[in-house]
């Protein structure tokens, strides 16, 4: 077997901060402890397979510009099955305990649904092996319902009921694959599931189909005995105008009213937090304040980019601050940290693919050590717990209990008069973060 990445010899190690080693790693010591769990078992590093090897670093004014050995079989299966051996050999010398792919990132698409369904039986099976042979896991299979033509007005929200049927075959067989593969989760992500004119669209029974094809997914999960966690991926747009899982909070609307609450976390994806207006952190809290924090997409946009950069976390501060809600949720238990993240179109050799996933997994270790950190200090949860004692007793026992109408609470008012306030103190708590970084 060729191998793929001579440029890496052996797997990346842990040399330490003092190292100066750009192929090492300063800060992600797999086997470390941190409350309880090695570092390996809270970030549950995945490695995505459309980005790092099927993307070559085309963006809408120019091609592709990564030159890569997997590539070169012009059988599109012997292609196919160069990148499978490719993207192993690449996990064990980053050691990573996980991947993630669509169905047609591992295996192209045939003339007809038969063919298609067994060129990726064929690459799962490689797959299998690989996985058997390296411990490498899955942490999640998807279905790929939005690059081909047939699905540019939807999958499951399409016009056309022979598209949703279509649709529903193909994840009908990602979802037997991703069974097969001893997936810890499956994703949804509806990138062309939402609209760009309202002008040609029926929204309400757009959102119904959604909401049945979703439904149907459950029902063939749980005939196949497939155990995998499900998730939502929410972004706002970007394939599409809109799309109709804007962010966590729609998402957990769409799921309540179609009764699929219990069924569903959701894959929250740094960059598309930023695309709906929110910041990455609120997403996660608001997952985990409504227990729906499944797992994670890590990257991050650029501040003067207004579209989906897909770039590597490298920022500090918001590692930390991931790490911190994720730890306060009780970390990971299907889910994990999944670069979801492409080179930059000028990183054209297959070493950057390394040099970036070490960055990344680095400023993630370093994020989960500072936030185990100011965890243990309490000193932001302290402050909270302060900030709304008021409602532990008295007052705001008796509202929280339910015990008090309008008509009380204005006789309270009159009784007690004007109501003291207090400081929020957010320049002190910024302080406070920045001594954890
Ligand atoms: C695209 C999404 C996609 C999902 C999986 O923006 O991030 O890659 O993660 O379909
Ligand atoms: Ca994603
Ligand atoms: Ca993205």
């Amino acid at each position: 077997m060729p191998e793929y990445f001579p440029e890496v010899g052996a797997p990346i190690t842990y040399e330490g901060p003092k190292s100066q080693k750009a192929l090492a790693f300063k800060h992600y010591n797999p086997r470390k402890k941190i409350l309880g769990k090695t570092m390996a078992e809270h970030l549950r590093f995945a490695v995505c397979y459309w980005h790092t090897f099927k993307g070559a670093g085309g963006d809408p004014f120019g091609p592709g510009t990564m030159l890569r050995k997997y590539n070169e079989p012009a059988n599109p299966m012997a292609q196919a099955e160069a990148t499978m051996h490719a993207a192993f050999e690449f996990f064990t010398k980053l050691g990573v305990g996980f991947w993630c792919f669509h169905d047609h990132d591992i295996a192209p698409e045939g003339a007809t649904l038969a063919e298609s369904h067994r060129n990726i039986e064929s690459i799962a099976a490689l797959a299998k092996k690989l996985q058997r042979q390296t411990g490498v896991k899955l942490l999640w299979g998807t279905s790929n319902l939005f690059a081909h033509r047939r699905f540019m007005a939807g999958a499951a929200t399409n016009p056309s009921p022979e598209i949703y049927a279509y649709a529903a075959s193909k994840v009908k067989k990602a979802l037997e694959v991703s069974k097969e593969l001893g997936g810890a989760g499956y994703v949804f992500w509806g990138g062309r599931e939402g609209y760009d004119t309202l002008l040609n669209t029926n929204m309400k029974r757009e959102l119904d189909h959604l909401g049945r094809f979703l439904a149907q997914a459950v029902d063939y999960k749980e005939k196949i005995g497939f155990k995998g966690q499900f998730y939502i991926e929410p972004k706002p747009k970007e394939p599409t105008k809109h799309q109709y899982d804007f962010d966590a909070a729609s998402c957990h609307a769409f799921l309540q009213k179609y009764g699929l609450v219990d069924q569903f976390k959701l894959n929250v994806e740094a960059n598309h937090a930023t695309l709906a207006g929110h910041t990455f952190i609120h997403e996660l809290e608001y997952a985990a304040a409504n227990g729906i924090l499944g797992s994670v997409d890590a990257n991050r946009g650029d501040l003067l980019l207004g579209w989906d950069t897909d770039q590597f976390p490298t920022d500090i501060r918001e590692c930390t601050l991931a790490m911190y809600v994720i730890l306060r949720a009780g970390g990971f238990k299907t889910g994990g940290l999944n670069f979801d993240a492409k080179v930059r179109r000028q990183s054209v050799d297959p070493v950057d693919l390394f040099h970036a996933h070490i960055g990344a997994m680095d400023a993630f270790a370093r994020g989960l050590e500072n936030a185990a950190r100011l965890l243990a200090s309490r000193k932001l949860e302290n402050f909270i717990q302060k900030r709304y004692a008021g409602w532990d007793t008295g007052l705001g026992a008796q509202i929280e209990a339910g015990k008090l109408d309008f008509e009380a609470l204005e006789a309270y008012t009159i009784k007690h008069g004007e109501p003291k306030v207090q400081s929020g103190r957010q320049e002190m708590l910024e302080n406070i973060l920045n001594e954890y970084l």
